[in-house]
């Protein structure tokens, strides 16, 4: 192993708490080798100020490098071109979708300003590793600076649209041909490895030369499935605290038997919220034994939410749960309980364990780490169930999941109903079945086979 591990993210975090999926997955991989870890420290500049310099920071052996954005680059890098053209295009949500040229300018602007910023600090031999829609042309912005004996892998983290869908985006074309400046690309699924090629094959000329490695814009590139996945052990761990057990009897005691059903996103579209309540609601008309003995708790915590779509949809979900918990609700029982606010990791793994079915529907998702957390959480003698959208990256490999089409809410209504009634073996071997899963895909394997695979490609 040699080499230092350059990490570039959209948002930097520290090495020595790291909460969420990829901050986790990043931060242990740099602690391992030593290196820097690159990107935007949250802050918003002064109206009219510039970014300035980064601030750097030292973790033992890792650097971290983290500065603002100004105000502009922040509504039209950010809020614009990603998260208004590239997150609503990569989930299928093209009546979400919001073009400006500049929008793509300031897209381009800020990639080459990071590349500038992270240039000088390469060394001849780094392994350099992108991640995700926001950083997608800073391997061309950094090749473009002529360093030498410089190895460059991205990974995306959501889903890469087919073709057809993809080409919404007026500069489709730019986009790919940039990605073409990596050595490795890793998706989650084969699903989306498929995408790809699909476009560079028909759209761009490409052919392949290898069982993963394809040739375009006079460049070859590895291209590879890497399901991400959850520190298994961590998390299987916070359910087993004396805090968490506690926790976890008070939650039981607080239903008075009634089957609590979990939920937990970001406050996102593409997450099928209303479509989750909708389903809730059938289960209540189709089977009304159910009334009264079901709760759905649902945390939802707001996310981007100076985009439109954003905080109409948390209005929506609002009124949503008002209305079914006014129709069906009575003294005793609500049916939705939502919290629009963030929870503690701890809380988190504790409302999992206590819950009896996983409920986990996006309309559209990368991979979907609750869905694994909500896995690791489970007693393995008396698990719960798990829902999940086929259209949900960890579809591809969860198959003993009850698998649901998150637009048919009577077919969802229907799987809620069968995970109320499963029997104890049907639970405990599904389970078993995801649980291998998990560890399959265990995050800590996840970076060590892109990393291994990082290391060999780019040395041919
Ligand atoms: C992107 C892709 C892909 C949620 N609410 C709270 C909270 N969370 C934690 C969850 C989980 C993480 O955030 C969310 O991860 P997901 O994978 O479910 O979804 P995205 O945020 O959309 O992540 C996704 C992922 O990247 C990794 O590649 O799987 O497809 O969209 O860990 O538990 N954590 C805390 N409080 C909350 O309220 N502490």
């Amino acid at each position: 192993m040699n080499g230092r591990l350059i990490c570039v993210s959209n948002r930097t975090g520290t090495t020595k708490a790291p909460s969420g999926g990829l901050a986790v997955a990043v931060s242990a991989a740099l602690r391992q080798r030593g290196g820097i870890w690159f990107g935007w420290n949250g802050q918003i500049a002064e109206e009219g100020a510039s970014a300035g310099e980064p601030d750097i920071t030292h973790e033992e052996n890792v650097e971290i490098i983290a500065g603002a954005l100004t105000r502009q680059e922040y509504e039209n890098y950010y809020l614009g071109f990603s998260n208004s053209v590239l997150w609503p295009v990569c989930h299928h949500r093209l009546d979400h979708v919001s073009f400006r040229r500049d929008y793509v300018d300031e897209y381009r602007r800020v990639n080459r300003r990071f590349a500038h910023q992270l240039g000088p600090r390469l060394k001849e031999g780094d392994l350099v590793w992108v991640h995700d829609y926001h950083l997608m042309p800073l391997g061309a912005e950094l090749r473009a600076q002529r360093l030498e004996g410089l190895r460059m892998g991205f990974f995306l983290h959501v889903p890469f649209p087919p073709p057809d869908t993809l080409m919404v985006v007026p500069d489709h074309q730019w986009l790919v041909r940039s990605l073409f400046s990596y050595d490795l690309l890793g998706f989650q699924t084969q699903g989306d490895c498929m995408n790809f090629l699909h476009y560079v094959l028909e759209q761009a000329g490409g052919e392949m030369v290898g069982d993963s490695r394809v040739k375009a814009f006079g460049r070859e590139l590895e291209v590879r499935a890497f399901p991400i996945g959850i520190d298994v052990g961590a998390f299987r761990e916070m359910t087993r605290t004396a805090e968490a057990r506690r926790t976890i009897r008070r939650m039981r005691q607080r239903n008075l038997g009634r089957a609590q059903i979990i939920g937990v996103d970001r406050l996102d579209y593409s997450k099928g919220l209303p479509e989750r309540y909708r389903a809730f609601q059938k289960l209540l008309e189709q089977y009304p034994e159910t009334q009264g003995r079901v709760v759905l708790m649902q945390i939802a915590q707001p996310t981007r939410e100076a985009v439109e779509a954003y905080s109409d949809l948390r209005q929506e979900l609002e009124w949503l749960s008002g209305a079914i918990n006014g129709a069906f609700g009575d003294f005793e029982w609500t049916p939705i309980r939502s919290i629009h606010r963030s929870v503690p990791r701890s809380t988190l793994a504790a409302l999992f364990a206590a819950s009896r079915i996983g409920l986990v529907t996006p309309l559209r998702d990368g991979m979907n780490l609750v869905a694994k957390e909500y896995v690791a959480a489970q007693d393995p003698e008396d698990p719960g169930v798990l829902i999940l959208s086929r259209f949900a990256g960890a579809a591809e490999m969860m198959t003993s999941a009850l698998l649901v089409n998150p637009y048919n809410e009577e077919e969802m209504a229907n799987a809620l109903q069968t995970a109320l009634q499963m029997s104890q073996d049907e639970r405990v071997e599904r389970h078993r079945d995801l649980m291998r899963v998990n560890e399959e895909t265990d995050v800590a394997k996840w970076r060590a086979s892109f990393l291994a695979v990082l290391e060999v490609v780019s040395q041919s």
